[in-house]
């Protein structure tokens, strides 16, 4: 066992406290790694607040991390000690029905053990005064050592900054990927993208990549304006400036829709404005957006039957083991301009001020550095 310092969930809607958790050694198939630093996503705060349904408490939460090997349990064969490394939410086993289908990056190897808070032997490697504390997607990253399967994490080069390039980890590959990988968004491509924070921006910074003609960004927030026109947005529009629905203003702008749109909020009534401000006859919506219990899209099927295409991604459709390395190699080349995006850095003691910054709209990412 050791120690490590880690923010614990201890209930839906409470704030995250900082305490001192054992952490059992890895497993067969499993490694011990030492977090360097941490982004905090959305995602973090929607578990938190009691939305997901499969959250579960006391646990670590964060999934936005990057590290280094500090011991490999039994078996393991593809990483070693002292290799830099991101933990992935979305494991690459290389083996199951998913990974051989070439169609998707949704590895299941350990999703089920995975959203049950549990390691793949259905116990966890947390624990404190005695009981068992729950994993989280995986990876929890809000603590200093955290224990991973094997097949979830992605080794990366050892000149990546890793207080940056943990924001790979999730947000700048989920946006960059859902315009390259899901969309596969073409030259000279209308796009537009609703929710400017990290995966918006992340999502931008793909459109830039692709190519596409015209980058529309919607927020409700001016503040995110500025960052979005830096990375390449063309136009920024805030639906409050406007009477009409969000979706007739991007259609008129547009004459007759966008040839693509991503919501990256979470929100089902704009994932419905986003489905319906695509061209008539071949627009394409992606999902990113994570929406709470219970919630339903819904639209006219007419709008499906007139050709639009609904669809989602998750972590931008790319498979960690094989593909982050090389975006790592790509931010390393000056191709991924993400660097702004780290707006705080903070110790671990201070995790709960990057939530109040982000439901304030402050910030685009606060990383913690441990
Ligand atoms: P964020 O809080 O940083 O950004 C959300 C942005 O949306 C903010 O700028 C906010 O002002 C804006 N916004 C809120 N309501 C709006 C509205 N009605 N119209 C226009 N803009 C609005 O969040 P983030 O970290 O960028 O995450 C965005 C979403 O993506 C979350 O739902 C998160 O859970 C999800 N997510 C999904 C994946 C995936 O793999 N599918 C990965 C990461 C995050
Ligand atoms: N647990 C939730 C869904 C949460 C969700 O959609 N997660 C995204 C990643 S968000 C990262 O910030 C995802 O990749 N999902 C695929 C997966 O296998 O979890 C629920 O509704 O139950
Ligand atoms: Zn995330
Ligand atoms: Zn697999």
């Amino acid at each position: 066992m050791i120690k490590s310092r880690a923010a614990l969930a201890v209930a839906a809607g409470k704030p995250l406290e900082l305490v001192t958790v054992n952490v059992a050694p890895p497993k067969e198939g499993e490694v011990l790694v030492r977090l360097v630093a941490t982004g905090v996503c959305h995602t973090d705060a929607f578990t938190l607040s009691g939305a997901d349904p499969e959250g579960i408490f006391p646990s670590i939460l964060g999934h936005e991390g990057a590290g280094i090997v500090e011991a490999v349990g039994p078996g393991v064969t593809s990483v070693k000690v002292g290799d830099h490394v991101i933990p992935l939410y979305t494991a690459e086993c290389g083996k199951c029905k998913f990974c051989l289908s070439g169609k998707t990056n949704l590895c299941q190897a350990v999703r089920a053990t995975q959203g049950q808070g549990l390691m793949p032997d259905g116990t966890s490697r947390f624990s404190l005064d005695g009981k068992p504390i729950f994993h989280y997607m995986g990876t929890s990253t809000f603590s200093e050592y955290t224990v991973l399967p094997e097949i979830s994490v992605a080794v990366i080069s050892k000149e990546a900054p890793l207080d940056k390039v943990c924001l790979l980890g999730c947000g700048v590959t989920t946006g960059i990927g859902a315009v390259l990988n899901t969309a596969k968004v073409e030259p000279g491509a209308t796009v537009a993208i609703f929710g400017l924070g990290g995966i918006g921006l992340s999502a931008i910074i793909g459109a830039k990549m692709a190519g596409a003609g015209r980058i529309i960004g919607i927020d409700l927030n001016p503040d995110k304006f500025e960052m979005a026109k830096k990375l390449g947005a063309t136009d920024c529009i805030n639906p409050k400036d406007y009477s009409d629905p969000i979706q007739q203003v991007i259609v008129d702008l547009t004459d007759g829709g966008v040839d693509y749109s991503f919501e990256c909020i979470g929100n089902v009534d704009v994932m419905r404005a986003a489905l319906e401000c695509c061209h008539k006859g071949w627009g394409e919506s992606v999902i990113i957006g994570v929406a709470g219990a219970g919630q339903e899209i819904r639209t006219r099927p007419f709008q499906l039957v007139t050709g639009r295409v609904w669809r989602g991604s998750a972590f931008g459709g790319v498979k960690g083991r094989s593909q982050l390395p090389g975006l790592v190699e790509r931010y390393l080349k000056g191709e991924i301009p993400m660097d702004d995006f780290v707006t705080h850095t903070m110790g671990l003691e201070d995790i709960n001020k990057a939530f109040d910054l982000m439901h304030e709209g402050k910030s685009i990412r606060s990383v913690i550095l441990f």
